[in-house]
């Protein structure tokens, strides 16, 4: 049977690998702007097809592959030892690298590409939205993360992409995005400009309170999309939490918040239409009330007074990267249609606007969790 391959360069990258019997083929797969996935088939002599994630980690997100695969290996086996102590199922609570026939953990392909393989975490189902329960799931699915993390030795982890939730840092690259205008695209967006720069100030407001020492330095995944986490499709409760290439020392209220700003509302991330886009304060509730119980008291008084701050942060912050790759030239997030970078920037903007006039109210029911959580 000839082999159903998406790419033709596919093959040089499988050819690497020890496969069950026969190879069927090798499909894109799932919703990631960053690595470019495959869903590997293959059939068995006896029983059913078995399945593989193979992604290519993205050369413009990620300077070094080598680095970024180094925390891959050294992170899953950590969680597959914790998770086991626990008494749960490491094979299917935590990713797990399959070696290349020479025993290496990626293959770096003619182009300098570095390919990882690992197995498809089957019976399980990824979402784009959610409903209040299933966000209630991947919260604690995160809070967890972060708590199976926590004596994880942090000075061992690489920083795959520098300054990645620096938002000052975010907001000098826009600003030189702006003033380069390299596709001469500044013109059309003066009103997101305008958002930006009169948030300025809000920029410095989570690394503030980490200079002044309010705010402790953890091992966090850094991008806690609900699309980041799968659920098992039986007892709908958060299995997996994948998408490791971000995890290294960061702030808790960013993993709360980044969740926040991508699941608490009921619209895509590139929704045209911005009248449906709105920031959803019982799916915030709902989200707090998980990770707050996934997380298991470890999270300072500090911390609970800035989770808010990590919503509307990381939401404003996303808007701005969406912008600058806009102006840029969508080198960086994988685009489908051309204004699709700017539909998403405008998406964020309004849900930070949303979460700017419900911040008060953020912020009691931050504290109404904490406190039942405690009980
Ligand atoms: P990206 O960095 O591009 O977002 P991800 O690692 O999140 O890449 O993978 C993209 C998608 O592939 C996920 O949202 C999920 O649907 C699917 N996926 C990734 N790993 C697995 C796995 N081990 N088992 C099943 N599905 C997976
Ligand atoms: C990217 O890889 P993915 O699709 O899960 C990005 C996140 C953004 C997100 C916006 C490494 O996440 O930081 O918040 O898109 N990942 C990286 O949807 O830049
Ligand atoms: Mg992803």
């Amino acid at each position: 049977m000839s082999v159903n391959l998406e790419n033709e360069y596919l093959s040089e990258i499988l050819a690497q690998y020890d496969f069950p019997e026969e190879l069927l083929g090798a499909t894109r797969y799932g919703n990631g702007h960053i690595n470019e996935t495959y869903c590997v088939v293959c059939q068995p002599k006896e029983g059913d097809a078995i399945r593989f994630i193979l992604q290519g980690m993205s050369q413009a997100a990620f300077p070094h592959p080598e680095e970024l695969m180094e925390n891959f290996v050294n992170i899953t086996s950590f969680l597959q030892r914790k998770i086991r102590e626990e008494g749960g199922d490491g094979k299917r609570e935590a990713l797990q690298i399959i070696r290349t026939k020479d025993r290496k953990n990626y293959y770096t392909d003619h182009n300098g590409k570095v390919w990882r393989l690992v197995p498809f975490i089957e019976d399980s189902d990824c979402y784009q939205q959610a409903t209040p329960e299933l966000f209630e799931e991947s919260a604690k699915a995160f809070g967890r993360f972060q708590y199976l993390l926590r004596d994880y030795p942090a000075a061992l982890l690489h920083e795959t992409i520098k300054d990645f939730h620096n938002t000052e840092d975010r907001l000098k690259k826009f600003k030189a995005a702006l003033a380069a205008d390299k596709c001469g695209r500044a013109k059309d967006v003066a009103a997101e400009v305008e958002f930006v720069l009169k948030r300025e100030a809000d920029c410095s407001v989570a690394l503030n309170a980490q200079r002044e020492g309010k705010l402790p330095l953890r091992v966090t995944h850094n991008d806690t999309k609900l699309n980041n986490v799968l659920f098992d499709r039986d007892t709908k409760t958060g299995l997996c939490v994948i998408d490791l290439d971000t995890t290294m020392p960061g702030l808790s209220i960013n993993d709360f918040g980044d969740s926040i700003r991508f699941g608490a509302n009921h619209s895509a991330e590139d929704e045209k239409d911005l009248s449906k886009v709105n920031f959803d304060i019982e799916l915030f509730e709902a989200y707090t009330r998980g990770f707050l119980e996934g997380a298991q008291g470890g999270l300072t008084e500090a911390e609970l007074e800035y989770m808010p701050w990590g919503a509307r942060l990381m939401t404003l912050e996303c808007g701005m990267r969406f912008l600058t790759d806009y102006l840029d030239g969508d080198n960086y997030f994988r685009i489908s249609y051309p204004e699709q970078n700017l539909d998403r920037c405008r998406t964020q903007f309004k849900l930070v606007s949303d979460m700017e006039q419900q911040f008060e109210q953020m912020g009691e029911i931050v504290k109404k969790c904490a406190a039942a959580a405690n009980k």
